[in-house]
């Protein structure tokens, strides 16, 4: 699928635009707001999300299994470990980070992935094991992207709260390392190979698995969408029949219960995952990361529809794949944006719910 309708030349086909050296980096921009993230921030996102989210009981209308914990809730993953948080660990948590983002720690479950109702490549459904991990609340903005020194590729700019989008593949992970790197994280990915390999035991920031996605949207959930049915899309997502024909700021629609939000639509979210038709059929149980790359004209994932697909391709278990256009100059597919995930210790979750905001700071 290509982007329809007009666009405009932008950094992205600029000579030298983004190809070229690591821009100065943000370790300044992105490490002030560190410094000065109140403490109060992250307990009233703490206290207020909880609330918005409903993330402790599972709502009425939706087919959940026992509460709205993780998936079938069977919490034993590293990322969550021994120090378990007290009393919460099988809920999803919202956090700030040291630079001021919102994000959701969700613990590590099982969940069925895929669907025997959908098309064929969401078949067969199965079993998939998944550790905990922080996620976006919300998809990359265009204040997000700036900090981080990184010319914004976006057709459409004029909110600063709207998500990055026309965003190739690579860029999004050059994105993710450059928030590592100032946040003081190991970045995830080796700039110095031909697909940026993936190490997936960093403690930086990444594009989510195609599995960790559908996990974070289907919270705890089994049905095609985790609110219900499509009638109530529009409650939730931009899309073909909401949007207008284009992108908006994000967090104006109805965050799923993990208090997740723009899951469904706006933009359609790069995964890491090389997309293969087939790849349930052998996926692994534990912790999916797709299929090897098998050479040049390799599609990624992309999940969740944007604002121009229909209710069926926003489905929690519908799956694209798309050109990564990182040899293409002129990337114009303006649905294409991204959230990021990162693993952290349950320890470390504790700290940044209280405050702390993993800055070193154990204090007021
Ligand atoms: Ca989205």
């Amino acid at each position: 699928m290509e982007g329809v309708g007009p666009w405009t030349p932008s950094a992205s086909c600029q000579p030298g635009g983004r190809d070229g050296a690591r821009p100065t980096i943000g370790a300044g921009a992105l490490a002030r707001p560190a410094r000065s993230a109140p403490r109060i921030c992250s307990v009233l996102a703490w206290a207020g999300l909880a609330l918005v989210c409903g993330c402790g009981p599972a709502s009425k209308d939706t087919g959940v299994a026992a509460g709205s914990g993780a998936g079938t809730s069977t919490e034993s993953a590293p990322a969550a470990g021994a120090g378990a948080l007290p009393g919460a660990v099988h809920e999803p948590i919202p956090v700030v980070t040291k630079s001021g983002i919102e994000m959701v720690y969700v613990p590590g479950g099982e969940f069925t992935m895929g669907s025997a109702q959908g098309n064929g490549d969401e078949a067969p459904a199965h079993t998939v094991r998944v550790t905990g991990f922080l996620v976006d609340r919300f998809e990359v903005t265009h204040e997000m992207f700036v900090k981080v020194q990184l010319p914004d590729p976006s057709r459409w700019q004029g909110n600063p709260r709207g998500p990055v989008e026309r965003l190739r593949w690579r860029d999004a992970k050059q994105y993710c390392n450059e928030r590592s790197i100032a946040e003081g994280l190991k970045p995830c990915y080796n700039e110095k190979t031909a697909d940026w390999d993936c190490d997936f035991s960093a403690d930086g920031y990444r594009l989510p698995t195609e599995a960790e996605w559908e996990y974070a949207a289907r919270a705890g959930t089994t049905g095609p969408y985790e609110f219900g049915t499509a009638d109530k899309l529009r409650l939730y997502a931009w899309y073909a029949q909401s949007a207008e024909e284009k992108t908006h700021p994000v967090g104006q629609k109805k965050p799923n219960r993990w208090g997740i939000q723009d899951l469904y639509g706006n933009v359609s979210e790069w995964c890491e995952d090389v997309y293969s038709p087939t790849y349930y059929a052998t996926s692994p149980a534990s912790d999916p990361s797709g299929p090897p790359n098998t050479g040049k004209d390799v599609k990624r994932v992309i999940r969740g529809g944007s604002w121009r697909s229909s209710a069926d391709q926003c489905r929690v278990s519908f799956r694209q794949g798309e050109k990564t256009g990182d040899s293409d100059a002129c990337f114009s597919t303006d649905y294409c944006g991204f959230r990021c995930v990162r693993r952290a210790a349950a320890d470390e979750v504790r700290r940044m719910a209280a405050g702390a905001a993993g800055a070193g700071r154990t204090g007021p």
